[in-house]
């Protein structure tokens, strides 16, 4: 699971990814125009708790991968298009956060001249909307053709829901805006439309704007109300010079400039969910940690995420649920209140469970 920082030049997604994986690449690597990917740890607050109750050896936290996608350079743009180079190193993303400059800075002039951000999302947007358009339409030809010669209900499914897409994406609307069953989304799968990737739009605010974020904020999100985006903002400035401090320090910094919760934590969070994964919890003497898991799984394809032979082996769960283990102090005190469960195969796993699997 990938998320690509997309954006214009200059708008901070260097930035973002360098003080989010806590990584300094120098300008030689930053010039080799390929993208950066590192693991970015989710911050989760529970599994502090676990440890301070299980006095473990090792703390771990579930981690998703981000990518700085490069390839997007003033000159890669003409009228129309961007780069394919770009466009298919975007492809690969499950999801996408796109930066979005709200900072003036004479020395690194934007690149269409002024500071307006409706306008930079409008950019990508429709850049990703055309890229999905000409590959719909190419489909769709060669798919009317091939059902004309040949009777095949497969096919004939895939130009009913692409001629969907198609008109979506002619009335301007992103397809991450259609509703669309699992079965359906499993068969274009394989295209990797651009506007299909759920989308989150990064602003990056000048330092001095930290009193009025959310209302500029509630602004674009107005604005795009109808294009299934989420909004948040961060302070690139602020950030990096956050990520050079120590922690005590850098919260004696926070409560200056009146920031309550580390942006990045919240990105870092929303990334996460869009990305349509909730957490599970193991704990123990030896390790306490959080795990990546889609939504809906179920036990067995939890404890695949631990190891694929416990999902083969699986024969039980045990589930207690990390706010009862809160409530009553203990697993035993949770078994002796009922709140201790022993689940099957079917059993879908919910996000903060604290998991032990039994298995053969
Ligand atoms: N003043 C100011 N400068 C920033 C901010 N964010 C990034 N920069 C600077 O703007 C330049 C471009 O940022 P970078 O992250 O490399 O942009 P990218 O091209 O999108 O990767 C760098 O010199 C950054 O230090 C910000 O919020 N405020
Ligand atoms: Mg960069």
């Amino acid at each position: 699971m990938q998320i690509g920082i997309v954006g214009l030049p200059f708008s901070g997604k260097s930035t973002l990814f360098q003080t989010m994986t806590r990584t300094h690449l120098d300008e030689a690597t930053l010039m080799k125009q390929q993208s950066n990917a590192s693991m970015v740890k989710v911050p989760d607050s529970r599994v502090d708790t676990l440890a301070e109750h299980f006095n473990p050896k090792k703390k771990v936290y579930s981690s998703v991968e981000f990518v700085d996608v490069i390839g997007l350079k003033k000159g890669d743009r003409d009228s129309t298009q961007f780069t394919s180079a770009f466009l298919g190193s975007v492809k690969t993303n499950d999801a996408l956060m796109h930066v979005v400059r709200m900072f003036d800075d004479p020395m690194y002039p934007h690149p269409e001249g002024s500071i307006d951000p409706a306008r930079d999302i409008e950019i990508l947007e429709t850049e990703f909307l055309l890229s999905d358009l000409a590959m719909v339409e190419n489909r769709i030809d060669k798919l009317r053709k091939q059902v004309q010669k040949v009777q095949d209900d497969k096919l004939k499914h895939e130009l009913v829901i692409l001629e969907r897409f198609h008109e979506a994406l002619e009335n301007e609307q992103p397809l991450r805006t259609l509703e669309i069953d699992r079965q359906d989304a499993q068969l274009v799968k394989g295209f990797q439309f651009l506007t299909q990737k759920p989308m989150l739009v990064v602003l990056n605010l000048e330092e001095d704007r930290v009193g009025d974020s959310d209302a500029v904020v509630s602004e674009i999100r107005e604005t795009f109300a109808d294009r299934g985006i989420s909004v948040d903002a961060f302070f690139g400035k602020i950030e990096m010079e956050l990520a050079q401090m120590e922690e005590d320090e850098a919260e004696e910094f926070m409560k200056d400039y009146g920031i309550e919760e580390s942006a990045l934590t919240r990105i870092i969070r929303a990334a996460y969910q869009m990305l349509g994964l909730i957490s599970f919890l193991t704990f123990g003497d030896d390790e306490c940690r959080s795990w990546p898991l889609r939504e809906g799984s179920t036990a067995p394809e939890a404890a695949g995420v631990i190891h694929s032979d416990l999902q083969d082996r699986f024969i039980r769960a045990e589930v207690v649920h990390f706010e009862d283990f809160v409530e009553y102090g203990s697993i035993s005190a949770c078994k002796e209140s009922g709140h201790w469960r022993l689940e099957g195969k079917e059993y879908v796993v919910q996000d903060g469970d604290m998991l032990t699997i039994r298995h053969g």
